[in-house]
């Protein structure tokens, strides 16, 4: 068994490859422009990079899609060119994780296209097919991206559940040849040197027996609730952990919509060897809209102390029991200086500080999305062609047009507060055409305000969000107490500024975020010999704290 722990001493750097570096000129992001930009990530400080999926896929989600484990995309390159990316990354020091999608495949999986042939060949019964009830869907659940969790195959006679897209047909992990599968998918990559994996919705996996319809009016949050961290899930995570992961030396996340901390310390406690962390959803589902037919589409502002509360919940009940991911934004998120801080250009790069000191100082393994360490902002798209996700259409369609919930002007509005498509934008690497990203026109629109904000304008500015980052990087490296240390809540209930304290062997870190636009007065008791660690202002005025100030102190 081993049973390492690189994965609590790092810092993760998330790339969306189809918008991070076109090498070849055919406006796509690729494993070759991954190559190019590892000494940029170097200067950063990272240790790992999780790669969302590069596998052959339709793309109907964008790759979380896969009609081929084990073939890259051709889009991004090839197997070589994968290898060549492994052994560079190895080479400059750093590990890789890559993305597991095995809640579900593409429709275009060899397996699913003989499995919708006939009830009775080999793979009849990898996916989930049940017998129509009264002629109509076998349960009341909701797809995530529109419609109803079940698609009808004529051939069979009987629909197929697919918890997202018709695209991705759920795998049927009772199946135990199924799991043999994704287990020998695993090893191929783990063979190959791969450090670790991400794992797409794993906590999706096990259905609840006899899929039962959700009660009242049915939902995505509903099915998603009824379905998520089923009986079964601990006994499939530990036959994954004993077969395979814990064969290697590696880092596993496991993405865990609706999980609560004592959910994530079943599958993380420090001796539950089954994953080593979860990215939990507590703070980024702060604001449903109070309507629940809308589910997440909203753009009421944020309550700090419902941030905190959430935030503080897994760092208590983890502390000790289990590891917390640290993340402000992903693939599936918007920017985080648009949703946590202010992106209004008098504030933006302040607010994109200190919403970094807010989270590098707690405890747990931080995730940097890319783009976040320069201070990228959503991009605040008003005309639905803009929008290219096919969450973001969906919803739009079925909201607006065919249930008419919500006017389009009002639904506008909620894809510019928190479409996914905020976080697809092309990395802005410079002031140059396409932002650098690439000499042909991007597959996707670059924020119009990349000639403002871009890595070479950072890199040549030591005051930038960039050598900000990187010197809360090198500040978890320095300091164990940022690593291992306890956490202790300050004021829950300020709802403007967010403070709290690591102990460690007898120091202690005091950590003090202002989230409003305003300056405010907190005397937190710190004495002159207390060492100012980092803060995103030049000077320090004591308890005065100006807008989004953000500073840190060391008690020896
Ligand atoms: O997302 C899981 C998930 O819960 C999504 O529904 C996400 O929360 C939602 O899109 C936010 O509005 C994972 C992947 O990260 C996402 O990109 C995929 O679309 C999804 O699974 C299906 O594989
Ligand atoms: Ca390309």
């Amino acid at each position: 068994m081993i049973n390492s722990k690189w994965f609590q001493d790092s810092v993760v750097y998330q790339i969306y490859p189809m918008s991070f570096q076109d090498s070849n000129n055919d406006g796509i992001g690729d494993l070759n422009g991954i190559a190019q930009r590892l000494p940029y990530l170097k200067k950063l400080g990272i240790d790992v990079i999780w790669l969302n999926p590069i596998y052959k896929s339709p793309n109907k989600d964008n790759g979380y899609d896969i009609a081929d484990y084990q073939n890259i995309n051709p889009e991004y390159g090839t197997l070589a060119d994968f290898d060549n990316l492994l052994k560079a990354i190895h080479q400059h020091g750093m590990k890789l994780l890559m993305d597991l999608v095995v809640n579900h495949t593409s429709d275009q999986h060899d397996w699913f296209k003989k499995s919708a042939q006939s009830r009775n060949n080999e793979y009849a019964d990898y996916y989930i097919w049940r017998d129509p009830v009264a002629g109509r869907e076998p349960n009341n659940w909701r797809a995530a991206f529109g419609g109803s969790a079940w698609t009808y195959v004529h051939e069979r006679d009987q629909y197929y559940l697919h918890l997202f897209a018709p695209g991705q047909p759920d795998l049927n992990w009772e199946n135990p040849t199924v799991r043999q599968s994704v287990f020998n998918i695993e090893r191929f990559w783990l063979d190959k040197g791969v450090d670790g994996f991400r794992m797409d919705v794993i906590n999706l996996i096990s259905k609840p027996a006899g899929l039962p319809n959700v009660q009242g009016t049915p939902t995505v949050g509903k099915t998603f609730e009824i379905v998520a961290d089923g009986h079964r899930l601990n006994e499939f995570l530990k036959q994954m952990n004993d077969e395979v992961l814990s064969h290697y030396d590696v880092m596993t996340v496991g993405e865990m919509p609706g999980s609560t901390p004592e959910d994530a310390i079943k599958y993380t406690g420090l001796q539950s060897h089954e994953l080593n962390m979860v990215f939990q959803f507590e703070h980024v589902s702060l604001s449903p809209n109070p309507d629940t037919r809308l589910d997440k589409w909203n753009d009421k502002p944020i309550k700090l102390v419902e941030l905190k509360r959430a935030l503080n919940h897994w760092q208590k009940e983890l502390d000790g029991q289990g590891w917390n991911s640290l993340y402000w934004n992903n693939h599936d998120q918007p920017r985080a200086v648009s949703r946590f801080g202010n992106d209004d250009p008098q504030y933006r790069v302040r607010a994109a500080k200190m919403l970094g000191v807010t989270l590098h100082l707690m405890q747990g393994t931080p995730f940097v999305f890319e783009g976040e360490e320069l201070g990228m902002t959503n991009v605040h798209f008003t005309k639905l062609e803009q929008y290219e996700d096919l969450e973001s259409i969906n919803a739009y369609h079925e909201l607006v047009e065919e249930k008419g919930l919500v006017e389009g002007s009002t639904m506008l509005k909620y894809l510019a507060n928190v479409s996914r498509d905020n976080a697809r934008t092309p990395m802005q690497w410079s002031a140059k055409v396409n932002a650098g990203f690439s000499q042909v026109k991007p597959w996707y629109a670059v924020n119009p305000n990349y000639q403002e904000i871009n890595a070479a304008a950072e890199l040549a500015d030591n005051t930038s969000v960039f050598y900000f980052y990187q010197k809360l990087i090198q500040l978890r490296h320095d300091h164990e107490i940022i690593r291992y240390g306890t956490f202790v809540e300050l004021d829950p209930q300020d709802n403007e500024v967010y403070a709290y304290k690591r102990n460690y062997k007898g120091k202690t870190i005091l950590v003090m975020s202002n989230f409003t636009d305003k300056s405010v007065n907190r005397d937190y008791g710190i004495k002159q010999e207390n060492k100012l660690l980092i803060s995103n202002y030049t000077d320090d005025q004591g308890t005065k704290l100006r807008p989004y100030e953000a500073k840190a102190y060391l008690f020896e």
